[in-house]
């Protein structure tokens, strides 16, 4: 270990300093019954309502301090809009974690079958809006900062639908959200290459989520879900890119083998996620401090919690890697072009063993040294199963 300038090691100081400040948002639909097109299996530990989501998110930021925050699904978490809000607020105060993103819902109603920002009919895409407005209403209601949009719109054969007039159509709703939000609000706009849409899906990459961010307004930014893209895609250089260009507003993390698997973060490929936020913490912190970290994952067969945990705490390990890079050491071997050198300087922090300093951070901040082993012993687990099962058996839930 090298020693650092007070006297603790340069590791400690490193990991330490990068986790005071790493939070990463829970996704409320993440403690919930999800399943595959093929069918859902039920897990007797699930939540079955917003009150549940909230326990199980804040029990989550309890054990790790590093999830302050629940991202919630509009049409899942508040089906009545606005007029949930009150409640929204009681469920922060009593489970000691904050509202973070406002997720609209423009993919399961049946009116948008054909789409809903770039649905051809402009009375649906006015509905679209008008859920969009609502969206906003809610983020400020509860002093959340982002709404972030994912659209499911596309279509399936070639000819049956004009990408043209689409892109118009898209330009002119996300134009009329952005102009309703404040300064303190940012609208997130999240691209999908194919599914549900098959053939052609109308923000399919990087490029038009730009394009349509820049055309909405100034507080519009990319959303990156890492698995949201083609095998074999460079992530982080899209993540270069768009810090470079000032226009990252989040992630959504998760990993993947095939398409969007929804999996555990950093479960397949934890160099990946090493890698992207390498990127980030070598750009200027100007570009990189309002970055919005989130996870979007659906556990079908592993329990909720525990897979949670395990994916905050992996988050945790591999922003602590990529804060030991020596910077300045990679940027002079990389000027001059000494390859080997350059690469063994960046993996050396990969394959560093962070474990025992996180163990440490958790301990001076005195949190759980071991989360998944606190959950274990906690008997939470146990408790919201029995507590729990009886409503699950019987409740299939409205998620997707
Ligand atoms: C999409 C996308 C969105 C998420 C929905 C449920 O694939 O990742 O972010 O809200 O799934
Ligand atoms: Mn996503
Ligand atoms: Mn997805």
């Amino acid at each position: 270990m090298k020693n650092g300038r007070s006297g603790h090691s340069f590791e400690t100081e490193r990991v330490f300093a990068a986790l005071d400040r790493f939070r990463i948002e829970l996704p409320s639909w993440g403690f919930a019954n999800t399943g595959t097109r093929f069918g859902k299996f039920i897990q007797s530990a699930a939540a079955t309502n917003i009150g549940e989501r909230f326990a199980d998110a804040g029990e989550v930021n309890r054990l790790t301090g590093a999830s302050p925050t629940i991202a919630l699904h509009v049409l899942w978490d508040l089906p009545n809009g606005t007029a949930d809000v009150a409640q929204i607020r009681e469920l922060e105060a009593e489970h000691g974690i904050k509202s973070g993103s406002i997720n609209p819902n423009l993919f399961q109603s049946q009116e948008y079958k054909f789409g809903s920002i770039a649905n051809p009919n402009a009375e649906t895409r006015a509905a679209a809006l008008s859920h969009l407005l609502e969206s906003v209403e809610i983020s400020r209601a509860l002093g959340s900062r982002d709404i972030s949009i994912w659209v499911s719109d596309g279509s399936n054969y070639p000819g049956t639908q004009s990408m043209r007039k689409r892109i118009r159509w898209m330009e002119e709703v996300l134009s009329a959200m952005h102009a309703a939000t404040d300064e303190n609000q940012r609208l997130l706009i999240e691209y999908k290459p194919f599914e549900p849409a098959f053939y052609h899906t109308d923000i399919a990459d990087w490029g038009m989520a730009l394009h349509l961010a820049r055309i909405a307004g100034p507080r519009a930014k990319v959303l990156v879900d890492t698995g949201h893209h083609y095998q074999g895609t460079n992530i982080e250089q899209i993540v270069t890119w768009l810090l470079h260009l000032d226009a990252l507003g989040g992630f959504h993390f998760n990993d993947r083998k095939y398409a969007d698997d929804d999996l555990t973060l950093g479960s397949v490929d934890p160099y990946q996620v090493f890698r992207i936020f390498h990127e980030i913490l070598s750009a200027p912190p100007s570009t990189s401090s309002e970055i919005a970290y989130m996870i979007d994952q659906s556990h079908n067969l592993k329990g909720k919690m525990e897979a949670m945990v395990q994916s905050v705490v992996a988050a945790q390990e591999l922003f602590a890697k990529a804060a030991l890079i020596d910077q300045d050491q990679l940027a002079s071997l990389q000027d001059e072009c000494r390859l080997v050198e350059a690469e063994e300087c960046f993996r050396e922090a990969f394959w560093f063993d962070v474990r025992p300093v996180v163990k440490a951070w958790r301990e001076a901040r005195k949190l759980p040294v071991d989360p998944l082993a606190a959950l274990r012993e906690s008997g939470y687990v146990e408790r919201i199963t029995r507590d729990r099962g009886s409503r699950n058996t019987k409740a299939i839930s409205t998620y997707a």
